[in-house]
């Protein structure tokens, strides 16, 4: 292991330049996290249904699709094309209104919601708008059909989304295996809509665009690791190491974003940045300081392989 660790970036925040924002909600999973409002301070909100009884009780802008149409303009587009392909594109296009980032939220596997993800990620680029994709993958017990069309949804996606995060809905079996399945989709939902919220809170103009150049083309997956005790940052780096849902024992992670809760200094941040370069192989760190608490820390790690 090498003994010079690579220094963290840390992000300026909003405070200067506020990105303009939107989330783009799409499919029953999207639809539901624009209803529950879990995604805070957007500037536009964007539903994409196939329902339109959904569509209905909705106060955002709205985008109704045909569920089969969406997946035959979402599959017939050809790579790097940059130019309006389809209705449903179009209609993203116009409605970002020059939004700097879109969030674009939604499950994958079914037809709306990954589909549409695939559609609102050409129309962001098309807009030049940064996409951030974050998407649910189908538990593991859904069936075999879900799941492949799951992978072909994620592979158009790693085509077309700037910063693609999976979030597995395994995880949160596993984290609460009693849980009802409505609860459980609920609390999905605010999985989901934190890293958006993160990101809205605690990016500014500049970091976005930096984000951009520097994390596109990854694959990135999320986990939080808390300790309210002494030595907090060594703590919760062993505790993001150990992580089921990183599987950093297993991968060397290519870039790191983390938004770090807590009562730390700048300059015990960078160490915090570098000791986990050093711990995990990470070359690539970027560090949001998102809020103060009176003891420990928590580390919200959005990883990219
Ligand atoms: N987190 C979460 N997952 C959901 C919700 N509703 C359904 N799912 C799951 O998310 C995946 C995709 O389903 P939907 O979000 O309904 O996607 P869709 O594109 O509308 O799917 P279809 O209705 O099959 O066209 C499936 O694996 C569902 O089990 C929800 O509100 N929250
Ligand atoms: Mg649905």
């Amino acid at each position: 292991m090498s003994s010079e660790s690579p220094e963290p970036v840390i992000l300026q925040g909003p405070a200067e330049s506020r990105p303009k924002s939107a989330l783009i909600g799409c499919g029953g999973t999207g639809c539901n996290i624009i209803v529950e409002g879990e995604v805070k301070d957007q500037d536009i909100s964007i539903a994409i249904s196939s329902e339109p009884d959904i569509m209905k009780a909705l106060k955002s802008e709205k985008v109704l699709v045909d569920v089969r149409g969406i997946e035959k303009d979402a599959t017939s587009v050809k790579k790097g094309t940059r130019v309006v392909s389809n209705e449903t594109e179009g209609k993203l296009a116009e409605k970002l209104d020059k939004a700097d980032i879109a969030f674009i939220i939604g499950g994958l596997g079914g037809y709306t919601g990954g589909w549409g993800a695939v559609l609102a990620a050409r129309a962001a680029s098309i807009e030049k708008c940064i996409s951030v994709c974050i998407m649910s993958e189908p538990f593991s017990v859904e069936g075999g059909s879900r799941k492949d069309r799951a992978k072909a949804q994620f592979r158009r996606l790693m085509d077309t989304a700037d910063i693609l995060l999976i979030i597995p809905n395994d995880m949160i079996l596993a984290e609460a295996p009693n849980i009802p399945i409505n609860q459980a989709f609920r609390v999905m939902n605010s999985v989901l809509a934190l890293p958006a919220n993160l990101m809205l809170q605690n990016l500014g103009k500049d970091d976005i665009r930096l984000l951009k150049k520097e994390l596109r083309g990854k694959v990135f997956a999320m986990d939080i690791a808390e300790w309210d005790r002494d030595n907090a940052d060594f703590a919760v780096i062993e505790k993001l190491k150990k992580s089921n849902w990183l599987m950093l024992e297993d991968r060397e992670p290519s870039s790191a974003l983390l938004f770090v809760e807590g009562h730390i200094l700048y300059d015990d941040l960078i160490e915090l940045g570098k000791s986990f370069s050093r711990e995990t192989g990470c070359q690539k760190v970027f560090i949001a300081k998102t809020g103060e608490r009176e003891y420990g820390l928590k580390v919200t790690a959005v990883i990219g392989f």
